[in-house]
């Protein structure tokens, strides 16, 4: 059977044994290119069982594609004592005491080749350690951007280190931050990719003031990354060719941009960067049917939008249709 989002489709239907079932042949290839799923890598995963910290690092990640080339480090602007207390159910974390606001823990790492980006991290403070943290990135290694007005989970709380504490075998669940980077393509294959997790102010966990020993410790921070199936310009649901499906795309993302909720196109030819609007429609156009490369391709027909309408109509239609009974 097919799907359509969380619609499924029977096969037989889909192989059309009567008029009433026949699916255009454009609905068949978007829904082929909707069904599409691929699974995630690991980029980075850092667990500090092997790269122990007993100071502000650099320490290599110990598993992913660019696990050799990818370091986590700490930054404070006074003087701090780096450890490796137990980690969120293992030995292991990598904690630091004395924050001021401004101070953080960084990984370094590249998107290269991948796509479809998640960030994960544990993080717990002692009572006197910081509460409030964001995630901030940077695709230069030298100027960061704070990452939420992209996804508001990239501001978070560390929560206070008791009832239980961290130990060394049994995780705490509610320390697990997820930061979805998947919509924000402007991260996809970048050679430098960089995360800082920046304390944003003076509160304590425990809702006090942040004091000079109180602590803040991370654990699993975890980069995961769809490889990059296409790289076909105009191809903007990355599915090798330069079709309809395209367009649902570019008319479901219309109006967004990079400044307002982090979204671009994939393979977007660098046409009004950091916006998706008319011009990216443009260039779909004169890029339909393009399997590579970058160009114009205007001997292939492209669909009227009277025509695309009716694709959009015709999925619609296909996921409220209830299977006829048989006869
Ligand atoms: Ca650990
Ligand atoms: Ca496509
Ligand atoms: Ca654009």
């Amino acid at each position: 059977m097919l799907c359509i989002g969380g619609v499924v489709i029977h096969k037989e239907n889909a192989r059309c044994p009567s008029r009433t079932h026949r699916l255009p042949w454009y609905a068949a290839t978007l829904i082929l290119a909707l069904c599409r799923t691929s699974s995630a890598d690991d980029i980075a995963r850092w667990t500090f069982e092997t790269s122990i910290p007993a100071a502000a690092g650099p320490f290599a990640a110990e598993a992913g594609t660019y696990a050799t080339s990818s370091f986590a480090s700490g930054l404070h602007a006074n003087a701090a004592t780096y450890s490796s207390p137990s980690g969120n159910g293992s030995l292991h974390s990598f904690s630091s005491d004395n924050w001021s606001v401004g101070d953080y823990y960084q990984i370094n790492t590249s998107s290269l080749g991948y796509t479809q980006l998640n960030l994960y991290l544990d993080q717990v403070s002692s009572n006197s350690g910081p509460q409030n943290f964001h995630v901030e990135y940077s695709t230069d290694g030298t100027t960061f951007h704070d990452l939420t007005p992209f996804n508001s989970n990239a501001t978070y709380n560390a929560l206070a280190n008791s009832n239980p504490a961290w130990n060394a075998t049994t995780p705490r669940t509610g320390d697990n931050k997820t930061i979805a980077l998947l919509q924000i393509h402007a991260l996809d294959n970048q050679p430098i990719l960089d995360f800082r997790f920046v304390d944003t102010t003076t509160l304590s966990a425990a809702n006090g003031t942040v004091g000079s020993s109180g602590t803040s410790r991370v654990d699993n921070i975890l980069l995961t990354g769809v490889p990059i199936s296409s790289t076909v310009a105009g191809d903007y649901n990355q599915n090798g060719v330069v079709d309809e499906a395209d367009y649902v795309v570019w008319r479901d993302h219309l109006g967004q941009s990079f400044g307002s909720n982090g979204y671009l196109l994939p393979n977007d030819g660098g046409t009004s960067i950091g916006v998706v609007d008319q011009a990216d429609y443009n260039y779909w156009r004169s890029r339909f049917g393009a399997t590579s490369g970058a160009g114009s391709l205007a001997s292939f027909a492209v669909p009227e939008p009277s025509t695309l309408l009716l694709l959009a109509g015709s999925l619609l239609a296909i996921s409220n249709r209830r299977p006829e009974k048989r006869k």
